[in-house]
């Protein structure tokens, strides 16, 4: 069987939100209906209301400056102009030496599988991963990590359940340093219901990185999961709260998600989207592309 490409998966998982843009990009000229008929579709596809107005704005000016008539012209440039809105130019700093990664999240949103997932790419680019199982909170977590670790032929150090988050990281670190490794990729439990433990517990990571690992730049990547819509921005809003975030990636873009949050997370939240999950396997992560996604969703 030929293996689907992460396009094609990711515009399957958007098929939703593409067909009902589909039917508004049809033959006729631009009016005022078309624009109302636009913004719904938006709002349903998730952007938010403030990010679908700004967009729409933008592409009033637009077609406005460009003497654009035919509505295909306009789906172009509204193309152009959420690509714009999700693309970001700063490096991600794994991707230029050694680097920390630690990945943050509410329960479910994928935070542990996304990490199998990173751990196999850069392994498989020439990298030295090593894993820590900071998600102490239950037994199974660190289970479920050492089978991802394990695919993706990676070391791994954990704990005992219950065991003090900052501890694995330590031993991690020690661990890291002796085998010579290269990408730290910490997991950790997501209680978002108890901020000021949250808080207390990813400060207290982040400073034994930082002493440990004090020439190691670390990134702080938010794991969202797209099919919850509105509910992602407002995750994305409270974990801004307690840490501070250098990316977010967008999990489960290959089910039922449509994707528009994508779009309302960079927009009001100014964060890159670093990655992108399709699906459940260990190859099911992207890189965001914000050309190809402004295309998938559209
Ligand atoms: N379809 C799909 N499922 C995913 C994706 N990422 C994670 N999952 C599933 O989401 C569930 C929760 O994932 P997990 O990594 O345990 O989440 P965590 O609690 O944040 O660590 C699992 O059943 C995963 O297989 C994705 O990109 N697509
Ligand atoms: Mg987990």
């Amino acid at each position: 069987m030929e293996k689907k490409s992460w396009f094609t998966k990711l515009k399957e998982g958007l098929g939703k939100t593409n067909s009902w843009f589909a039917g508004l990009f049809g033959g006729e000229r631009i009016n005022d209906e078309f624009y109302e008929e636009l913004e719904e579709a938006m709002i349903l596809a998730d952007m938010g209301m403030d990010t679908a107005e700004k967009l729409l704005d933008a592409l009033r000016e637009t077609v406005k400056r460009e003497k654009l008539t035919a509505r295909d012209e306009a789906k172009d440039a509204l193309i152009r102009l959420i690509a714009d809105t999700v693309r970001h130019d700063t490096p991600f700093l794994a991707d230029q030496g050694p680097c920390t990664v630690l990945i943050v999240g509410v329960n479910g949103v994928g935070k542990t599988t996304t990490i199998g997932k990173i751990a196999n790419l850069y392994k498989q680019n020439g990298r030295k991963p090593m894993i820590a199982a900071a998600d102490t909170f239950r037994a199974a977590a660190a289970e479920q990590l050492g089978e991802w670790a394990n695919r993706a032929d990676c070391p791994m150090v954990r704990h005992q359940e219950g065991a003090d988050p900052a501890a694995v990281v330590f031993d991690a670190i020690a661990s890291y340093r002796a085998k010579g490794c290269d990408l730290l990729l910490v997991d950790t439990a997501g209680r978002l219901h108890n901020k000021k433990n949250l808080m207390n517990e990813l400060n207290k990571i982040r400073r034994v990185i930082a002493r440990e690992l004090p020439d190691t730049p670390c990134e702080v990547l938010l794991v969202l999961d797209a099919t919850t819509g509105q509910n992602a921005t407002a995750q994305a809003k409270a974990f801004m709260e307690v840490c501070e975030l250098t990316g977010v990636v967008l999990t489960k873009l290959d089910g039922t998600a449509k994707g528009g949050v994508t779009v309302q997370i960079h927009d009001t939240l100014n964060v890159p989207v670093r990655f992108i999950g399709v699906g459940e396997g260990i190859d099911d992560l992207q890189r965001f592309d914000a050309d190809e996604f402004a295309k998938a969703l559209l």
